[in-house]
């Protein structure tokens, strides 16, 4: 079916889980809904105080703008605009857009009848996000525990807080989490070529199907996971690197202070040498 064709067969009224039908419209090939005025307003805003902050700083190097959290003093108290405060606002104008997005996402499902993988995925990007901006400093009592809202300034932070304990790569959850994320791109690296693979024959050669897929890794490992099940994987991985990486920074500091290599003296504590 051509683009515009279907375009019309499926832009149906409905699904929406607020404002009726007040917002079911679309904007060229945009669907708007309440949660695209939402999204539209928090992105708008968040930006609008960005410049703003960026204007009382004393640089307009893209690199070095950075919008600050307040200093720990301030606990999880409200801070004045110029002492984080701003970053307070920004940071519920990211979390509001990024929420509108997902509800949008989720409008758009329900009028299509499909799963809510899609939001349900995204949700676990705006769970990482979330719990190092709120999660994390919440536990630890002040928002100052937050990051910058700069390019070299969260780098800093990065640096930083991983250095707080020692070396992160000791981190157990930090090895899990950067271990999904190689697996991810391992398993996108061969979905996407096999796919290609198939779809370019040798030349004058008519594409190839699934089961020239599914032989190519009987062949090479004996096993093929299947058209769907490759999908299921990569999204199971995808969303399991989010959340081992938010769990392993969240731990840090609410649960365990000290430098990450000792975390591993356990292995020292065994009794099989544990006297020795
Ligand atoms: C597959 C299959 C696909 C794929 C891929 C495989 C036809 C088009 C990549 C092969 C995947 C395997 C063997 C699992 C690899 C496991 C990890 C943890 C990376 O069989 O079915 O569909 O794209």
């Amino acid at each position: 079916m051509a683009l515009l064709s279907f375009e019309r067969k499926y832009r149906v009224p409905g699904g929406t889980l607020i404002g009726g039908n007040l917002f079911d419209f679309w904007v060229g090939p945009f669907y708007v809904g309440f949660f695209g005025v939402t999204a539209i307003f928090f992105a708008a805003l968040g930006t609008l105080m960005i410049l703003f902050g960026a204007s009382l700083g004393d640089t307009w190097n893209p690199l070095l703008i950075s919008i600050n959290p307040p200093p720990l003093e301030y606990g999880l108290h409200g801070a004045p605009l110029r002492e984080g405060g701003i970053w307070q606002i920004v940071t519920i104008c990211a979390i509001g857009a990024f929420v509108s997005w997902a509800l949008r996402e989720v409008e758009i499902c329900r009028k299509l009848g499909i799963g809510l993988h899609i939001p349900f995925a995204f949700a676990f990007a705006i769970l990482a996000y979330v719990s190092i901006v709120v999660i994390r400093p919440a536990l630890m009592g002040a928002w100052g525990y937050g990051f910058q809202y700069g390019v070299f300034t969260h780098l800093e932070w990065v640096s930083n807080t991983g250095y707080q304990y020692g070396n992160f790569h000791y981190n157990p959850l930090h090895m899990l989490g950067i271990s999904l994320f190689f697996t991810t791109t391992l398993a996108l690296g061969l979905h996407g070529a096999l796919v290609l693979s198939a779809a370019n024959p040798e030349p004058g050669k008519e594409m190839r199907t699934p089961d020239h897929e599914d032989t190519f890794f009987r062949d090479l490992v004996g096993y093929s996971i299947g058209t769907l099940g490759i999908h299921r994987l990569g999204l199971l991985l995808a969303l399991n690197a989010a959340f081992w990486s938010a769990a392993c920074i969240i731990v840090s500091g609410t649960v365990w202070f000290d430098p990450w290599v000792d975390w591993w003296n356990w292995w020292y504590d065994l009794p099989f040498w544990a006297d020795l």
